[in-house]
Parts: structure tokens; sequence; C-alpha cells
């Protein structure tokens, strides 16, 4: 069990009032908050060893240099990745995707086929039209259901030796759907294709585990796991880190250059050029720590009761239809009122102390899917409660009789 108010205690963010009444902060897909133990790193770093890394010898660039460092040695072993230098440092998600597709132009071919779930994010889209603009590779999406679930039927079928690349969120942000992965790896694998998964919404709830899955990229937010904006990281198989070309030219990414000819660094720095986050990095590692030292197991239980809790008082009102009822879900849920646009209801809520956030979710396909401009979604995290799940349930209650 969680000491859920111990936990509250460690986010000062918590305390704050909105609008005259308690934060109720149900927007954690959108971004989570941060703990003490996090923010206190980020002020350490700025006051005692602010230095630019792996480049001067004086103390405070060592002593900087050493915990960006061991900050990727920790996200490898939480992740269970076989070695440092496959863990990339990035800005984020939205980062780590585009350093993947832009690398693929010179290993894809005019027909190649490439697969992309029906539930994904923009980020996990675009990159791969833009690829397949400059490639003539061909995009090809796998369906889902109206409960959205993915037709792992219609993805098997779907494979071919055409196939180069499989991409799909561990966990939908628009519906909380948990993919199944596991089959999804393994059945690329058997065609010779690579996998990239989205992992941005999964890392909070799930410890996934790189060697296990067998993945061949797995993406990550920090901000999305108690840690800052601006940070992430790829997670890639060296041997698909070695073929890809670097993403970006500048300093720290080479081994040599003259005018003639550069040749590049090794692996992680061949894809870290220039001047990295180093703050977020080490903040990054320290987000980590924070949920370890709850459990992710722990906070993953905790979360489903949540969740389970919430969708069953949230039924209870008139009219309210959940889009995203996939038996494997984690805790998101999507919901509309019958004749009230979601824009309405959220900025009612917010009036009330209660953040969600409304609109397509930057998953435009799945709202066109369920003919929806949007829908209101609260994610939960595991410093949420019952009381404040009980405080969203009759407020929105409250914005269904005001606005219909
Ligand atoms: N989703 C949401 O409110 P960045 O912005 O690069 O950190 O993450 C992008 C991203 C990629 N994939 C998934 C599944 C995501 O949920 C997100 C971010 C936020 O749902 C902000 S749009």
């Amino acid at each position: 069990m969680l000491d859920v108010t111990k936990i509250r205690s460690d986010f000062p963010i918590l305390n704050r009032e909105v609008n005259g009444k308690p934060l109720v902060y149900l927007d954690n897909a959108a971004t989570s908050q941060t703990p003490q133990q996090v923010i206190d790193v980020i002020v350490d770093y700025y006051s005692q060893y602010n230095a630019n890394i792996h480049r001067g010898v004086h103390t405070l660039s060592q002593e900087a240099t050493d915990r960006y460092e061991q900050a990727r040695q920790k996200i490898q072993k939480h992740f269970n990745i076989a070695e440092a230098h496959e863990v990339i440092f990035t800005s984020g998600t939205t980062h780590s995707i585009n350093l993947v597709a832009n690398g693929y132009t010179s290993l894809l071919r005019e027909g190649d086929e490439l697969l992309v779930s029906a539930m994904e994010h923009h980020s996990n889209i675009v990159p791969w039209q833009m690829l397949c603009e400059r490639t003539g590779a061909i995009l090809k999406v796998i369906p889902m259901n109206e409960d959205g679930e993915l037709l792992m039927e219609v993805y098997h079928n779907l494979l071919s030796e055409k196939t180069k690349l499989v991409f799909c969120n561990h966990i939908s942000n628009a519906l909380g759907t948990i993919n199944p992965i596991e089959e999804m790896i393994s059945a690329a694998h058997k065609v010779g294709a690579a996998v990239l998964i989205d992992g941005a919404q999964a890392a909070p709830h799930i410890k996934a585990d790189m060697q296990a899955l067998d993945v061949d990229f797995y993406t990550v937010s920090a901000h999305k796991l108690c840690g800052p904006t601006g940070v992430g990281m790829l997670y890639g198989k060296s041997e698909w880190l070695a073929k890809l070309p670097p993403y970006q030219g500048g300093g720290e990414m080479i081994a040599e250059v003259t005018f003639e000819k550069t040749t590049y660094a090794d692996l992680p720095h061949k894809f870290e050029a220039g001047t990295p986050n180093i703050c977020g990095g080490i903040a990054f590692g320290a987000a980590l720590d924070y949920l370890n030292s709850i459990g992710l197991e722990a906070i993953a239980t905790y979360e489903t009761a949540l969740l389970k809790y919430a969708t069953e008082q949230l039924l209870q009102i008139d009219g309210l239809k959940i889009y995203g009822t996939a038996s494997d879900k984690t805790s998101v849920i999507s919901f509309n009122i019958e004749g009230i646009h979601p824009y309405d209801i959220g900025t009612i809520l917010d009036k009330l102390g209660i953040a969600v956030r409304t609109g397509h979710h930057c998953a435009q396909p799945i709202m066109d899917f369920y003919k929806i401009p949007g829908t209101v979604r609260a994610s939960f995290s595991f410093y949420n409660t019952k009381e404040e799940v009980d405080t969203l349930v009759t407020a929105v209650q409250r914005a269904r009789n005001m606005l219909l």
C-alpha cells in the first residue's frame, strides 16, 4: 500500500490553490508534477556545479560530467539496458522518434512498408510520413476496434518481408490502452522488421525491460515521470544505432574534423551534438530514483484501483461516455457528455480548481475514428486520491447541469 499522504507532501505544487479552490491535478498524461527530491537536485546543480560536460579539466566540469554519466547509468539500470552507450539523451520522445526517422532515410527504398498503429500520438505519425515522402516508402495502419484495442489479426496479416519498421505506443495517451507490444515485437522480428515503441505514457506506470522485450528502439520523456521537461531518452540496440547516421552535426558528436572530412564519435556521443540539457539529464536520473523508492509495481496497483473507482463513479453520470475501454488499460479516462463540447466542461472544471486536458490530445486520427472533435481527459497519478476523484465527479455533474 502507498502512503499517499506522505507522498503528496513531497509535491509542493499540490498545496496551491487555483481559482480559490485546492488544486486537483488530473492532467498527468500531459506532464507529471515534480517532487521536492527532484527540485533539490536541480537547485543543487545550478547552485553548486553548473558547468559544461565532457570538455573541461576543471573540477566543476568533471563533477557535472560524472553526475550526467551516472544518470545515464541509472537509466540503463532502470530499463535493463545491456550497454550504457545504448542510452541516448534527447529532449524527449518527439526528438527521439525524429532522430530514428531521419536516420532511416538512407536505409529505406521505394515500396518498403512501415506499420503504424491507429492510436498514435502525432509525434509517432508525422516523422514517419515525412520519411515516406523522402523515400517512397508506404505507411500502413494497424486498425483498432471501438474499445481502442488493436486488431492483432490484421496486424499479423499486414506483416510481410516488405515491412521494415513497426511503431506503436506502449500505452495510448488518449485512450489509456496498454498495447500487446511483446507479441508485436516478436511477430515483427519474424519478418525481419525493426520495432520502435513510444514509451512516453508507459514509463510512469510500467518498468519496461529492454532486453526482455527485445525491442529495437524505445522512447521516454522525463517530464511524464516526475522529471523535468526538455529531456528524455532514446534506447536503441547497438546494432541499429551503429547503422543510423548522426541526426545533427556539431560539437561533441565528432571524432575528428577537417575541412575535407569529418569522422564521428562513438556511441552515444554520435547522436548527442552540442551542449545537452545537463541539469535535465541529472534530474531525469533523480526522478527514476524517486519512482523506484516508491516502487513501480505499487504505483501501478494503486493507480489501477483509482482508475476502477473513477470509471465506476463517472459512469453514474447521465449521458457520459468513456472512449477507451480496453481490458488492459492504465489510469487515463477520456470522456464526453452527450450534447456538450469537451472544452466547455474543461473550462468549468478549471474554475473549480480541477486540471484536465480537453481536445484531440495530439491524436486526431483517434478522434476521427470515433467521429468526435475531442474528449475531456482525466489522467491519474499515484499522488491522486479517491477524494479527488469524488471532487471530479461532483464537478462534472455540476458542469452537466449548468450546460444542458
Ligand atoms: N503527450 C499528452 O497530453 P514529448 O512532447 O516529446 O515529451 O512527448 C510526445 C508524446 C509522444 N507520445 C505519447 C504517447 C505522448 O503521450 C506524448 C505527449 C502529452 O498526451 C502532450 S501532447
